[in-house]
């Protein structure tokens, strides 16, 4: 399988870390967005959207949309419930990230990393929303170890792509304190680093 993705991109990075846990063997294509490399007419043949990830399978099929690979990928592991409700309740999360979450956290952070903007120049209602969604995960996560039972779910992995990297985008995680314990766990079950820890 190779994965064409870039290592600053949580969407990206969700992917990676389904296939570390898994075990499941890839090369690592790296493609630089800001270079207009996801314009290129290959690429768009693999996606026509423009964006990473996109992965393209063993038979040299490809799928984009990081919840979508991650939910194929993993069909059959631990990071999907059994129980049809619970698997239900998994994508619930995973439809509130992109509608709810990444549309406000990833793109206060896009803009202060990759376009250098100044928290003060990011548009006040996106940074509201922003803090609705984290205020959101707070009060569940103040009731449950991971965001769907006891276990660390796809759920956590599409979440925990962007909220551990919500301060790049001007946000004070330390004001949700049940999801900066939540960060912590759902990192040490996927085997990841703390951010900002040196190897
Ligand atoms: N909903 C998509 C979003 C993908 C996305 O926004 N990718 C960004 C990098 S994080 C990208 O490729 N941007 C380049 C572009 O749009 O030209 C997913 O979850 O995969």
């Amino acid at each position: 399988m190779r994965i064409y993705g870039d290592l600053n991109s949580g969407n990206c990075l969700k992917v990676k870390w389904v296939c570390d846990a898994l075990s499941l063997p890839y090369d690592w294509i790296a493609v630089d967005t800001l270079q207009g490399e996801t314009r290129s007419p290959e690429f768009l043949a693999l996606n026509p959207a423009g964006q990473v990830p996109v992965v393209v399978l063993d038979d040299g099929r490809p799928l984009a949309q990081s919840n979508a690979i991650i939910r194929y990928l993993a069909r059959d592991s631990a990071f999907v419930p059994r129980d049809p409700y619970l698997t239900a309740k998994m994508d619930e999360w995973l439809f509130w990230e992109q509608y709810s979450h990444e549309p406000y956290i990833a793109v206060c952070r896009y803009q202060m990393v990759y376009l250098g903007k100044p928290a003060s120049a990011l548009d006040p209602d996106r940074v509201r929303r922003g803090q609705a969604a984290l205020a959101l995960m707070e009060r569940h996560l103040t009731g449950t170890a991971f965001l769907v039972g006891d276990h660390c779910t796809l759920a956590d992995v599409a979440l925990l792509a962007y909220t551990r990297l919500a301060a790049e985008g001007g946000f004070a995680l330390q004001d949700y304190p049940s999801v900066c314990r939540w960060i912590g766990d759902a990192e040490r079950a996927l085997g990841l680093a703390p951010v900002g820890a040196t190897a």
